[in-house]
């Protein structure tokens, strides 16, 4: 057994760990989890998280769930890959914000909005609306081959993921030119090819 286990489903969020893990170039396992078997319930699956849920990451004695925890996970564990931010970088708060701003800003703006739901009961936005997180994605990578700094690190991951995810399977994010050429460069990456040509023989 490899030193890295990553579970995951297709179509499902672990594409995005299954990215990063051909970024990051060492060797791991994969193990697909049919979702149609209902093997995200499995006993054993729920020893390895309890919430039934994908992606999950084992490292050694280590397990991770949360998508973007695994891949800034990935990017601390393993440096030699230059896909994270050291703290002492200047780069590090942006490099935070973003891969931060993609599960917690982006996504409940894209789920709210595809699953038509409207905010009646309270009087504030409890988080933004999926025009605020297409503009300011767009003025984030406007002019920029990456999100932060001149390289791309596993904040590209997780942003450009997020952006094909809402202009793609759940088109309802502006298709802003800015959003569409950034993820259409980053969409070119080997690693990117390798991990989505794997899935696609998969997809449901
Ligand atoms: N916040 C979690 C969400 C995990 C999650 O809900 N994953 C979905 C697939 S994208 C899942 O496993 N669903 C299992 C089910 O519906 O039974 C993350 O980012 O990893």
């Amino acid at each position: 057994m490899s030193d890295l286990v990553h579970y995951y489903s297709v179509p499902s969020r672990g594409m995005v760990t299954h990215w990063m893990l051909e970024e990051v170039g060492v060797p791991y396992e994969n193990r697909l989890l049919d979702f149609s078997r209902d093997e995200q319930k499995s006993t054993e699956y729920l020893a390895i998280n309890p919430m039934g849920r994908v992606p999950a990451l084992i490292h050694g004695d280590t397990t991770i769930t949360e998508t973007a925890a695994i891949v800034a996970y990935l990017a601390d564990a393993f440096p030699q890959a230059d896909l994270g931010m050291p703290v002492d970088s200047k780069h590090r708060g942006s490099y935070l914000r973003w891969l931060f701003f993609a599960p917690v800003s982006a996504e409940p703006a894209i789920l709210w909005k595809a699953l038509g739901k409207v905010v009646t009961e309270v009087d504030y936005k409890p988080f933004a609306e999926v025009e605020e997180v297409a503009n300011t994605l767009a003025d984030a990578v406007r002019g920029k081959e990456f999100i932060v700094g001149d390289r791309f690190t596993a904040a590209d991951v997780m942003v450009g993921t997020t952006i094909m995810w809402g202009t793609e399977l759940m088109p309802v994010l502006p298709r802003l030119p800015e959003l569409t050429d950034y993820w259409g460069r980053l969409s070119q990456r080997p690693a990117w090819q390798r991990a989505s040509s794997e899935d696609q023989k998969h997809m449901t």
